[in-house]
């Protein structure tokens, strides 16, 4: 299936929390492809990657990166796909630097930022999804009955107590 949602990283141990994105995409049908692309190691990667992903199919970018995390920001300056970025939970300052150094774009490049971490990544592949079904009908679906499914499954059982 050619994917339709370029998922990248700035580097491989940022996974653990960029697969929750992956595992969303995976439960809503939605086609994508993964790659570290780094910022700073991979600057020349980086404007490859965004300059040929609309030529290549790609409609919306998932971006995750921690600490100084400019992939987001540099992303979206060179393509007009949507691009949205997670916030890595970095060990320092535990994700706080990657939240404001993802979230502070000046007026002129969107960047749609998510929450730090597993939250975030999960949400971000919700979104692309999203977005996605505002013309794949299939994905739209896929969406719909996620949420249904999200709130039977509280309303099924509503006492704290009971695992
Ligand atoms: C960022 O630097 C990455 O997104 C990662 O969150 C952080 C640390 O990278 P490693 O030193 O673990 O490769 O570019």
């Amino acid at each position: 299936m050619q994917p339709l949602v370029g998922l990248i990283m700035g580097s491989k141990s940022d996974w653990p929390t960029m697969e929750n994105a992956a595992n969303m995409l995976d439960k809503l049908g939605v086609a994508y492809e993964t790659k570290v692309v780094s910022a700073h190691r991979t600057p020349d990667l980086l404007f490859e990657y965004a300059k040929t992903a609309a030529d290549r199919g790609l409609k919306v970018i998932i971006a995750g990166a921690g600490g100084a995390a400019h992939l987001p920001g540099m992303i979206a300056s060179q393509t007009s796909l949507p691009v949205l970025g997670v916030p890595i939970q970095s060990k320092a300052l535990n994700g706080l630097d990657s939240l404001l150094s993802i979230v502070q774009m000046p007026g002129g490049i969107a960047v749609g930022t998510l929450a730090i971490g597993k939250a975030g990544a999960t949400n971000a592949g919700l979104l692309a999804a999203q977005i996605i079904g505002t013309f794949d009908q299939t994905t739209r679906q896929a969406v719909d009955e996620f949420r249904s499914t999200q709130t039977q499954t509280i309303l099924d059982s509503p006492d704290p107590s009971v695992p």
